[in-house]
């Protein structure tokens, strides 16, 4: 018979480290014999290793199946990327958004400031959605400062990836898109081509290793500038014929740059939207440097773009 989830104790509040308060005395209960006793006596719940392979094999292998159709697929799962999920997420919980992101840890290039020092610094009016997602800052009048803007990313990760409709597959690269020619002659982005991370970056250490496909009505890229895959869909783009040469992000100029990626969000070729610093290389608009405002609206932009293209 299938045990039923252990009685555990009820979480122990973590204490301020100056605090008096003690951990709760040793918590025994009758089923699975567990305790939570930090004096030397702490015992699990019992466990077999298959059933630790099988709960992740079940739920990750399940998951892929089912989204190997998806609505949106969110390529890249930096600061746009993020944005774009969460705007999509909360405005239409009908649709179901994959995101892929290439690296084991996503975030993309906001865990830190700039020049590695941790604070945030971003423009209004773009500090609303730092009020939506109830992410604290200090005003500074024109801007505002996160603390750390690990506080941003890892608060949108996890709302993000709290969401129903939302999966993330990370350590996953989009390593080609799916292009098709649709009834009119026109080349339509249909679905992107996976694998891997490791694999597609090994791909000239081993004979073929194919990838696998997902395919999406539309196809969100949030793939930014750097990188080892940096700007992946706009130098798809111009390799496929869809894009006569790439624009390469110009020189740094806070005041052009971020208005520009952000009304420059858009459909740039029939079921590919693309966001972020990622757009910067596609149409060689200037870098905004060490602040992030416009990847945020520029991701709610990319999804509301995205929006009108699903109920087109
Ligand atoms: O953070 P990034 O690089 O990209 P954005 O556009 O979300 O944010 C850009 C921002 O961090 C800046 O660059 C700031 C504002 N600086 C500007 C400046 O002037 O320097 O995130 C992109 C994500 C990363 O996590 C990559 O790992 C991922 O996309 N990625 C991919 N994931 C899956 N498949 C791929 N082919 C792929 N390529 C990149």
């Amino acid at each position: 018979m299938a045990p039923s989830a252990a009685i555990l104790p009820s979480a122990v509040d973590l204490h301020p480290i100056n605090s008096t308060k003690k951990y709760s005395t040793a918590v025994e209960t009758t089923q699975y014999d567990v305790c939570e006793d930090y004096e030397g006596n702490y015992r699990f719940a019992p466990i077999e290793e298959a059933q630790v392979s099988r709960a992740m094999i079940k739920r990750y292998f399940s998951m892929m199946y089912e989204r190997t159709v998806s609505d949106v697929v969110i390529v890249g799962a930096g600061s746009a990327g993020l944005s774009c999920a969460y705007q999509l997420a909360t405005s239409r919980p009908d649709v179901k958004v994959t995101i892929l992101e290439a690296n084991v840890a996503p975030g993309g290039g906001a865990w830190l400031g700039g020049q590695l020092m941790t604070p945030m610094v971003v423009r209004k009016p773009a500090d609303r959605f730092l009020q939506v997602l109830g992410v604290p800052y200090e005003d500074e009048g024109a801007f505002v400062v996160v603390k750390h803007a690990a506080l941003f990313t890892s608060t949108i990760l996890s709302r993000v990836l709290a969401f129903p409709n939302v999966v993330m597959m990370n350590a996953t690269a989009v390593e080609d898109l799916i292009i098709r020619t649709d009834f009119q002659g026109r080349q339509r982005v249909s679905g992107v081509v996976t694998n891997w991370t490791l694999v597609s970056l090994n791909h000239d250490t081993q004979s073929c290793m194919d990838p696998n496909t997902i395919t999406a009505p539309v196809v969100i890229s949030a793939t930014g500038h750097d990188g080892p895959m940096g700007a992946f869909s706009a130098k798809r783009l111009v390799s496929a014929g869809l894009l006569k040469e790439l624009g390469n992000m110009k020189g740094l100029d806070m005041n052009r740059a971020e208005p520009a990626i952000v009304n420059g969000t858009r459909e740039v070729t029939p079921g590919l939207i693309m966001t972020g610093m990622e757009l910067s290389e596609h149409d060689g608009s200037n870098r905004m440097g060490p602040t992030f405002g416009a990847m945020m609206a520029s991701g709610i932009k990319a999804a509301k773009e995205a929006i009108k293209i699903l109920d087109s």
